[in-house]
C-alpha cells in the first residue's frame, strides 16, 4: 500500500534531520502503523547510536515501600501499619552495596516510598551510607517526586535539598515520578503527588547543578494519544534549555494488584510503537531505553530495532515491577543480556551512569570514554 502524503512528509522530515511537530507526534501514534514507526525511528538510533546496544551492571535498592501517597498505579506501595511495609537499616543498606560490589556493580538505582515519619535527614543518610561503604559505586536516587517530598519537608528550595543529597554522593538521578504531566490524567493515577510541572522544575535545577538525569512517561491506563505526545514535548522543550537529559524510558503500565486492575497491559505492539515514537519525538535525547524488565526479554530485543539503544542492566532486587504482576526474571547476567543483543544483531557495550564505556579485567573495571556517536542535538 502507497504510503500516505502525511507519512511521506513525516519520513522526508526524518531523513533531513528536521524536527516533529505536535501534529506529527499525534499522527503517527494514532495512524501510523507499528513497523513503518519502527523503521522511521531505526533510521534515528542507527544515526545516534551506530550498532551500538548499551547495558549496565547494576542493583536496586528500594529501601521503604511505606508511602504517604496512593497513586492508583502502584502495587509497590504499602501503609505505614501494614504488615507488607518495611524499611531498610543502614546495615541493609551496607550488605546491598556488598552484594552490588561482589557483583562488578558500577551502579545502584535508588527509590522508594514516601515514608510518614523519616525526616529528609534519613534519606540523605541512605546516600551517605552507600557512598562510605563502596565510594565507587555510582549513585543514581531519588525522582523529582521524592525531591519534592524532601522540600515540603525541610521547607527549603530544591537546590538546597539537591546541594545536600550531592554533597552525600549523589551522583545523578533516575527518571521515575514524572507519569503523564497532563493536569487530569494526574488527577486520576496519582491526585496528590508533584504536579508535572514541579517535576520538570527539579530535574531544570539538578542539570544547573551539573546533575545528568532520566525522564521517564507510564504509558498504557488512561491517557489519550495527545496526553502522550504533549508528554514528550514538555521534555524536548526542557532538553532544548538544559541538554541534562541522558535516557528517555517509556514505561509500560502493569496492572497487577494496582487500583486499576481492570485495565488491560498494553500489547507489545504497543510497546513497540512508544519505543519508536519516543525515538522520533525526542530528537535531542541521547539514549532511549527499552527497560527489559518492564518490557520482557523479548520485546526489549525487538524494540533494539524499532528506535531503542539501551537495555538498562543487570538490574538485580527489581520489586516495583514485580509487585505489580512483572512475570520477567529479577535480574540477567551479563552473558545473558550480550546473548539477547547480539540475537538483534546489535554490537553490547557496557556503560556507566553516565555513557562512558566500562573496560573490565577480571573482577576490576575502569571507565573509558563516553560512547556517543552523536552528541545531543537535532537527530
Ligand atoms: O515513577 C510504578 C512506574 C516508576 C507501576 O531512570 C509503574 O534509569 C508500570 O522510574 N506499572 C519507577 N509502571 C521506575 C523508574 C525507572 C525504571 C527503570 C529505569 C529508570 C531510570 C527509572 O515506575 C514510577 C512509575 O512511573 N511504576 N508502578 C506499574 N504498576
Ligand atoms: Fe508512592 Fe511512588 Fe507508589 Fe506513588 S508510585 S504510591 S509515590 S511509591
Amino acid at each position: 500500500m502507497a504510503a500516505s502524503p502525511r507519512f511521506q512528509d513525516i519520513e522526508r522530515k526524518v531523513l533531513a534531520g528536521e524536527r516533529l511537530s505536535f501534529d506529527d507526534g499525534l499522527y503517527l501514534d494514532r495512524q501510523c502503523d507499528v513497523l513503518s514507526l519502527g523503521r522511521l525511528a531505526n533510521i534515528v538510533r542507527e544515526r545516534k547510536n551506530g550498532n551500538f546496544a548499551f547495558y549496565n551492571t547494576n542493583v536496586h535498592l528500594n529501601p521503604t515501600n511505606v508511602c504517604v501517597y496512593r497513586c492508583t498505579f502502584c502495587a509497590f506501595r504499602s501503609d505505614l501499619k501494614s504488615p507488607r511495609g518495611y524499611t531498610f537499616t543502614d546495615d541493609m543498606i551496607r550488605e546491598r552495596v556488598l552484594e552490588a560490589k561482589e557483583q562488578g556493580a558500577t551502579e545502584i538505582h535508588v527509590v522508594g516510598g514516601l515514608h510518614h515519619q523519616k525526616p529528609f535527614e534519613w534519606y540523605v543518610d541512605v546516600v551517605r551510607v552507600i557512598r562510605d561503604t563502596w565510594s565507587d559505586l555510582h549513585v543514581k536516587a531519588w525522582t523529582g517526586v521524592e525531591i519534592n517530598w524532601f522540600s515540603y519537608l525541610t521547607k527549603k528550595p530544591y537546590r538546597w535539598v539537591l546541594e545536600r543529597l550531592i554533597e552525600a554522593g549523589l551522583g545523578s538521578m533516575p527518571g521515575g515520578g514524572a507519569e503523564i504531566f497532563d493536569e487530569g490524567v494526574r488527577a486520576q493515577i496519582c491526585e496528590h503527588k508533584a504536579d508535572g510541572q514541579s517535576w520538570l522544575d527539579i530535574h531544570r535545577e539538578a542539570h544547573g547543578l551539573g546533575l545528568r538525569t532520566n525522564a521517564t512517561m507510564l504509558y498504557g491506563h488512561v491517557e489519550e494519544a495527545k496526553h502522550r505526545i504533549d508528554h514528550l514535548c514538555r521534555l524536548r522543550a526542557l532538553q532544548d534549555d538544559t541538554g541534562g537529559f541522558q535516557t528517555f524510558i517509556p514505561l509500560a503500565f502493569h496492572p497487577e494488584n494496582t487500583g486499576m486492575a481492570h485495565i488491560h497491559k498494553p500489547t507489545g505492539l504497543m510497546d513497540l510503537k512508544m519505543i519508536a515514537l519516543s525515538r522520533l519525538m525526542l530528537d535531542n535525547f541521547d539514549h532511549i531505553k527499552a527497560y527489559w524488565i518492564m518490557l520482557g526479554e523479548k520485546i526489549a530485543q525487538t524494540a533494539l530495532s524499532f528506535g531503542a539503544d539501551d537495555l538498562d542492566g543487570t538490574v538485580v532486587h527489581e520489586l516495583i515491577y514485580h509487585d505489580a504482576g512483572a512475570k520477567t526474571p529479577e535480574g540477567l547476567t551479563v552473558s545473558q543480556l550480550h546473548r539477547m543483543i547480539r540475537e538483534a544483531g546489535r554490537e553490547p557495550v557496557e556503560r556507566d551512569t553516565l555513557y562512558r564505556r566500562v573496560i573490565r579485567n577480571g573482577a576490576e573495571w575502569k571507565i573509558g570514554e563516553p560512547l556517543v556517536p552523536v552528541t545531543t542535538g537535532a537527530c
